[in-house]
């Protein structure tokens, strides 16, 4: 059989909250060996470097969002890169805060509408993600893309998402910390969402397998949004927004296993790592591990799919 094809393309985008610090990601997994743990794997890696947003006009400090038009910029560039990546692999972004995803998910979801497939997304996260632009209280955009993929109003200047993800083909994990505003539009949502207490009481593995396996009985194209914060802090300091309480390594890699033994993973997301937090690059290096977890390091093979 031909090796699974991975690009890795870099979107050392920081616009997207105030903490500078993001735009370094992208070499820190480089540094912490990405490649090499993938190409170990027995799969082709291919690494496109670090695409830059699209020009614009500069951002100015007075308005109520930071940074909107270096965000918008980098949106454009990433739906027309994240589109024409799938057609030559399983392309993981390099971020860069989570607001590459406002490109990520719209550019992958066009992909699967043209092949007539149902696009999913598993976001892994401390935060649901899912202000507009208009809700958001902090103005950082970085809170807003699972709302923006999904196709809500409240994003001018953003350009229009073709194929906007149906709410019931999202999955989040791992929530601890919900705006208000957020937990309403949460909740009227057909979007499943998973907080730690859920993961506490049943153990990751039950949400996650019956998203998973809802995947395969639409045959749907996967992708999983892995933000640093899902994980604890203890062992993921590397982020602006630590919130106690996160994803255990164990947890983690579960999550990654299961996703693997799924085969359904299209595209993949590693966001909000800020090297400039870090402690020797462990956090990079946890990601890095994660990421070669969720498509084929493991230490025994299963006999049969696990998840089912
Ligand atoms: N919901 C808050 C906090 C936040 C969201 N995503 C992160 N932090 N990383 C906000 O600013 O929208
Ligand atoms: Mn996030
Ligand atoms: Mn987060």
């Amino acid at each position: 059989m031909k090796p699974k094809t991975c690009l890795l393309i870099g979107a050392p985008m920081d616009s997207g909250k105030r903490r500078d610090g993001c735009l370094m990601g992208p070499d820190a997994y480089r540094t912490a060996g990405l490649a090499r743990a993938l190409r170990d794997l027995g799969l082709k890696v291919v690494d496109d470097g670090n695409l830059t947003p699209a020009s614009h006009s500069p951002d100015d400090a007075s308005g109520r969002l930071h940074r909107p038009q270096e965000t918008i910029a980098w949106t454009y560039r990433l739906i027309r890169e994240a589109e024409q990546a799938m057609a030559r692999g399983l392309p993981i972004f390099l971020g860069g805060d989570h607001a590459i995803s406002l490109g990520t998910v719209p550019g992958v979801a066009a992909h699967a509408a043209s092949k007539g497939r149902p696009q999913f997304v598993l976001w892994l996260d401390a935060h649901s993600d899912f202000h507009t632009a208009e809700t958001t209280t902090s103005g950082n955009l970085h809170g807003t893309p699972l709302a923006y993929a999904t196709g809500r109003k409240g994003f001018p200047g953003f350009p229009k998402v073709t194929a906007p993800v149906p709410e019931e083909n999202i999955c989040i994990i791992g929530l601890r910390s919900v705006d208000p505003a957020e937990r309403a539009m949460l909740q009227d949502s057909g979007i499943h969402y998973h907080d730690m207490r859920e993961i506490d009481e049943t153990g990751i593995a039950t949400p996650l397998s019956a998203f998973l396996s809802r995947v395969e009985a639409a045959d749907g194209a996967l992708h999983v949004s892995l933000d640093v914060d899902f994980l604890d802090p203890s062992i993921a300091p590397a982020v602006g927004t630590t919130v106690p309480g996160g994803a255990t390594i164990r947890e983690g890699h579960l999550a990654m296993e299961l996703i693997c033994d799924s085969g359904r993973m299209t595209s993949m997301d590693m966001v909000e790592l800020n090297p400039f937090l870090d402690e020797r690059g462990r956090t990079a290096q946890a990601m890095v591990d994660l990421a070669a977890s969720a498509l084929g390091r493991r230490v025994f093979d299963r006999p049969t799919r696990s998840y089912i």
